[in-house]
């Protein structure tokens, strides 16, 4: 058997095959989504795939994180990636696998015997996307994977973990054990926060892995709704990030980064430091015409991806996001979490 090989950045989250279709107020209304949102799906929502490809839905390959890793990879020297997931024995999971191949990524997929792969199934309405997500395979990762010696020894050569909050929902032992691994090796280790529904009701999940966030990531409504959550009584993004900057942490070795996007304003960033005052810094995003706007579903994972790159690479912090910006205004171009091909050079 060959020797795993070690990847400076390992990514760790739900592998979703995304079936994609345009929608409207009806459709929305028959499975009582919101336009904007992403959620996980009930038994009343089970149809709605069937329903997209009727509208003759696109597959593509998503899950957040590998998107993020695959965005990652994009700007990154080859082997620099590892994708940790669990996909069910089928063909979407082969999709999947096959697409992390083509874009450089090395996966590392627990592969479910009884659960097919995971899908998402996204509403497109004007720039509005509805995601609803029926977990199955990518809901069985088990810490017991993670800790398969061939599978450790990869997390132990990995310098820098991105988990996506996603997994919150799945399996936080995992997400513990890399935070740790992290913490007493003095690694970088990144969260997204993902989704508002993860920070309004796996609160308690989300609190017990934040300690070991270097870098947290969210967008604006996620913020607020971590703020609502935590009755921090402010809807103003730069407090938010302050004081996400300033929750506690485990590694004191690292100041805590909080980094929030709000879609085409400044992303906003917040860096605590060990005396506890907090430094803010506004970084404008890449301007792109309405017309040449494809979708936006994958802006967020896109930016983690490019600013991963940047940090994996040794890039400043400003330099990292203004990689990570450069990624998203890519990204959008693109059907979908995609980035364009043949490679573009930052
Ligand atoms: C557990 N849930 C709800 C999810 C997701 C998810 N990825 C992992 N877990 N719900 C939506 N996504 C992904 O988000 C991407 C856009 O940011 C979709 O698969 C889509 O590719």
């Amino acid at each position: 058997m060959a020797v795993p090989q070690g990847y400076p950045l390992l990514c760790l989250e739900n592998p979703l095959l995304d079936i994609q279709a345009r929608g409207d107020d009806a459709l929305l209304e028959k499975y009582g989504l919101k336009a904007n949102d992403a959620i996980l799906a009930e038994d009343k929502h089970m149809d709605i795939y069937e329903d997209l490809i009727a509208r003759d839905a696109k597959l593509i390959p998503g899950g957040a994180a590998q998107n993020t890793a695959r965005g990652a990879q994009y700007m990154l020297p080859e082997q620099s990636v590892v994708y940790i997931g669990c996909i069910g024995k089928d063909k979407y999971g082969e999709i999947l696998k096959k697409t992390c191949e083509k874009a450089g990524v090395h996966t590392e997929y627990r592969v479910d015997e009884a659960q097919p792969t995971g899908k998402c199934g996204v509403v497109i309405t004007g720039h509005n996307r509805s995601m609803c997500t029926h977990l199955a395979a990518a809901n069985e990762y088990k810490i017991e994977h993670l800790k398969q010696p061939e599978i450790w020894s990869l997390v132990e050569k990995a310098q820098v973990y991105y988990v996506g909050g996603y997994h919150l929902t799945v399996c936080v032992p995992a997400i513990i054990a890399l935070g740790e691994e992290a913490a007493a090796k003095n690694k970088t280790f990144m969260l997204s926060i993902s989704a508002p529904f993860i920070a309004q009701f796996f609160k308690d999940q989300l609190d017990s892995v934040l300690p070991y966030t270097d870098y947290t990531f969210c967008n604006e409504t996620e913020a607020i709704a971590y703020s609502e959550g935590h009755q921090w009584g402010t809807e103003d993004i730069t407090e938010i990030a302050k004081k996400l900057a300033q929750l506690p942490k485990k590694n004191t070795q690292r100041p805590r980064v909080a980094i929030v996007t709000q879609g085409t304003l400044p992303t906003i960033v917040a860096i605590g430091s060990a005396t506890g005052s907090v430094e803010v810094k506004e970084f404008k995003v890449r301007e792109i015409s309405k017309e040449a706007i494809n979708d936006t579903n994958g802006a967020g994972d896109a930016f983690a991806g490019g600013f991963c790159a940047g940090i994996v690479g040794g890039k400043s912090l400003d330099d990292s996001i203004d990689m990570g910006q450069w990624l998203a205004s890519k990204s959008i171009q693109e059907l979908g979490p995609s980035y364009p091909f043949p490679k573009q050079t930052y």
